[in-house]
């Protein structure tokens, strides 16, 4: 009960805190940023109707003003992104591992706010951009605010926050002409990379369909580093957080990626907003692996490396709440533009480990808001404020919120009666995790860290045949926009070191011939130079055969259209009751269909029932669905199949191996590419009831992969 009312109390407080003018308000008269009524917000100040615009016209300064400083610096990284409100429950009382309040009761819900973003592209780049995905939430607990800041791929480039700035030069835009915009397919990421053998983990990753995923909502999130949890008895247990989409991990095709940048580069951000105000809400187990303090060093590598994931068949992960997305934000700017994410705010029964690349972004978050936000009270924009209640003697600065009440901002003090004063443990005060550190101070990193290519080799065995020919396909693509050859030939020595057929393919259509291991430069990571030289051979490599499933999206949860759409191609002469039974039972599971026609507006059904077109082959394109279904009647299937332009959007889905539907359409097939397979789904006139299950069924498998593997269609 009492948690109930705490839980309506926050939300109504985060609630008010983003109040603000509201479009729908009645008798609101335009104002000034000072309240002054404005009478003409039509014509600036002027000596006579053709004369000067005068200086005295405060109106027009002010506007124009507030409009020249609209913009802010964007992220240096994670630019581009987008944002909605949900909340968080537990299932069962986490008190055993940790004490932190937001994980010890089922009936608490509490609220978030989740950033997903890439990384490389600025802030009107492309959705679709091959890179790794934030995923940022932000809870907003009775204790304070917890930011789990973590990304789509569970591992990351480089060991040490030191090189981040590196990497992200590299990758951005060359400097001299700004190109390629959020791409990583150039030569300054590749150098920098082939001289990095700690990245080629992550490098899988990305080259992997997981870096082109289908939606936001069908994407796996890690918090990457190992945190800890700790407990009331103040016991550490390792932890590793795992979000788990429950609508499965699915990506698209990178030919597909690439038109999809053309066609809809909001594609999504559209899916994601358009799934919430269809009240098809995201939602995302939170999975833990939990390692106990005695186990730390029984593993193959460290736990501490942030390039090295817990294989889930080692340590499992458990599922211990749900997190549900159900609120678009009111507005973009004020939202999601000036969420400012931090690992370091924790909440106690969390905390960190020794991680160097964590411990170098506890440093950085704090450091780009200064700077993107404009001051020290940032914390006070509605977006960033905690439910929790905030006391310090904290003040002044840029545009402080808070008026600070009283002449006391010291502490100790008694004239205040010592308020605001500390917390005790017992009293949720944060205590830091009391670790024994003994050590010499050093620049380097520990031995345990030295196996760069392990992981690498399990990643990519354990991709499915499909998988392994995009991942080959993408790393081709990438590297053969590289254009300074020794650069490839250096990514053909790490790629050699991970897989023998990988680089075969890989070499194979760069053209070039594997090298013969000669590079005696710097590689960052190698066993030191004072050991052996920094090349190569002085990587250890570690053969093995092991694999893991859930590395897999072939693997993944199969089983929901929900927030799905499907293209229905129609044109004059259609069946017009196929269409609504479609359209029905797709909207019964969630999934939407959009009527595509030649042109827009009315077409005429059979008994001369209209239809209204939604979009038409001049302004849509097939990379923009999940599957394409063809309701029968014979006048439209004729028009469709004499129709270059549908023939093209049924091949293309046809290309990217998506579940395509034809009802009495034989000469339809015959125009097109298609061959058939079980996601080429013929249905006899007036069957459609019987067979629209088993399209939709088809869908929730997302693609025919294997169409690739027979050679059907290129992947
Ligand atoms: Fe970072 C933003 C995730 C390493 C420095 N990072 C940022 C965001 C995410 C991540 C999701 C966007 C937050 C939002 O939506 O506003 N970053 C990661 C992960 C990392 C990582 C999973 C490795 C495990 N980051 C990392 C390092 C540094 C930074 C090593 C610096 C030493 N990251 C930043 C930043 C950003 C940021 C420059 C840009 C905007 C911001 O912080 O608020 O400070």
């Amino acid at each position: 009960m009492k948690n109930k009312q705490q839980n309506k109390a926050a939300a109504s407080e985060k609630d008010k805190q983003l109040e603000g003018h509201s479009e729908s308000g009645e008798n609101q008269f335009l104002t000034t940023n000072h309240g002054l009524k404005i009478n003409d917000n039509q014509h600036s100040l002027k000596a006579g109707e053709r004369g000067p615009s005068l200086l005295e016209d405060f109106i027009l300064r002010e506007k124009i003003t507030h409009f020249d400083h609209e913009r802010i610096p964007e992220r240096i990284v994670h630019a581009r992104g987008s944002a909605a409100h949900g909340h968080f429950q537990v299932y069962e009382s986490m008190s055993k591992y940790t004490k932190a309040g937001f994980l010890q009761d089922p009936e608490l819900k509490t609220p978030v706010y989740v950033r997903f973003s890439t990384v490389a592209g600025s802030r009107g780049s492309s959705d679709l951009a091959r890179d790794a995905r934030g995923f940022a939430v932000k809870f907003y607990t009775q204790e304070g605010n917890y930011d789990l800041v973590g990304n789509n791929v569970p591992v990351f480039f480089i060991q040490d926050a030191l090189k981040f700035p590196d990497l992200i030069h590299a990758v951005k835009p060359e400097p001299h002409n700004e190109m390629p915009q959020a791409a990583s397919a150039h030569d300054t990421f590749w150098d920098f990379i082939s001289l990095m053998p700690e990245s080629m983990h992550m490098i899988m990753w990305v080259m992997s369909d997981r870096a082109i995923p289908r939606s936001y909502r069908m994407m796996e999130g890690f918090g990457v580093h190992t945190f800890r949890f700790v407990n009331e008895k103040n016991e550490s247990h390792f932890v590793k957080f795992h979000w788990k989409p429950l609508l499965g991990v699915h990506s698209v095709a990178w030919n597909e990626a690439q038109k999809i940048s053309g066609f809809d580069p909001d594609f999504h951000r559209r899916d994601l907003w358009d799934a919430i105000e269809n009240q098809n809400y995201p939602e995302w187990e939170l999975g833990v692996q939990l390692i106990r303090e005695e186990d730390e060093h029984k593993f193959d590598f460290d736990l501490l490396d942030p390039t090295k994931l817990v294989p889930e068949e080692i340590v499992p992960v458990i599922r211990i709440g749900k997190m549900t997305l159900d609120r678009n934000p009111d507005n973009f700017f004020a939202e999601t533009e000036q969420v400012a994410f931090h690992p370091g705010h924790l909440v106690p029964g969390i905390d960190f480990t020794n991680d160097p690349l964590l411990q170098g972004r506890l440093f950085s978050y704090t450091d780009t808001q200064l700077i993107r936000l404009g001051g020290p009270n940032f914390h006070e924009i509605p977006i960033n404020r905690p439910v929790a209640e905030v006391h310090n003697n904290q003040r002044d600065g840029h545009m402080r919120q808070t008026i600070n009440k009283g002449r006391v901002s010291y502490e100790p003090n008694t004239l205040a009666g010592g308020c605001p004063y500390q917390a005790k443990m017992e009293e949720g005060g944060f205590t830091s995790y009391p670790e024994k550190v003994e050590a010499k101070k050093i620049r380097g990193r520990s031995r345990s860290f030295f196996d760069h290519y392990s992981q690498a080799g399990l990643f990519f065995r354990s991709q499915s045949e499909p998988e392994k020919k995009h991942l080959i396909a993408a790393l081709s693509f990438e590297l053969s926009k590289v254009e300074t050859v020794a650069i490839r030939e250096r990514m053909l020595l790490h790629l050699n070191n991970i897989d023998k057929n990988l680089t075969e393919e890989v070499a194979r259509n760069l053209g070039m011939t594997i090298p013969e291991s000669s590079f005696n430069g710097h590689l960052n990571g190698s066993i030191p130079a004072d050991e052996t030289p920094g090349n190569f051979q002085s990587i250890p490599v570690k053969q093995s055969d092991t694999v893991s499933e859930a590395l897999s999206m072939a693997n993944t949860v199969k089983d929901s259209v929900a927030g799905r759409v499907v293209a229905i191609l129609i044109a004059n002469g259609v069946d017009t009751s196929s269409v609504d039974i479609i359209k029905k039972a797709l909207g019964a599971k969630g999934a939407s269909g959009k009527l595509i026609a030649p042109s827009l507006g009315p077409v005429t059904g059979l008994k001369d029932q209209i239809l209204t077109a939604e979009a038409s082959f001049f302004n849509t394109s097939s990379v923009l669905y999940d599957a394409v279904i063809i309701p029968g009647g014979n006048g439209s299937i004729k028009i469709l199949s004499e129709n270059t332009d549908a023939l093209h959007f049924i091949n293309e889905a046809y290309r990217h191996c998506k579940t395509i539907a034809l009802e009495g359409a034989e000469t339809l097939l015959r125009a097109t590419y298609l061959k058939e397979d079980e996601g080429v789904i013929l249905i006899p006139s007036g069957d459609i009831t019987q067979k629209v299950d088993a399209f939709i069924k088809a869908v929730a498998g997302h693609r025919v992969w294997d169409r690739e593997l027979a050679r059907k269609v290129p992947s």
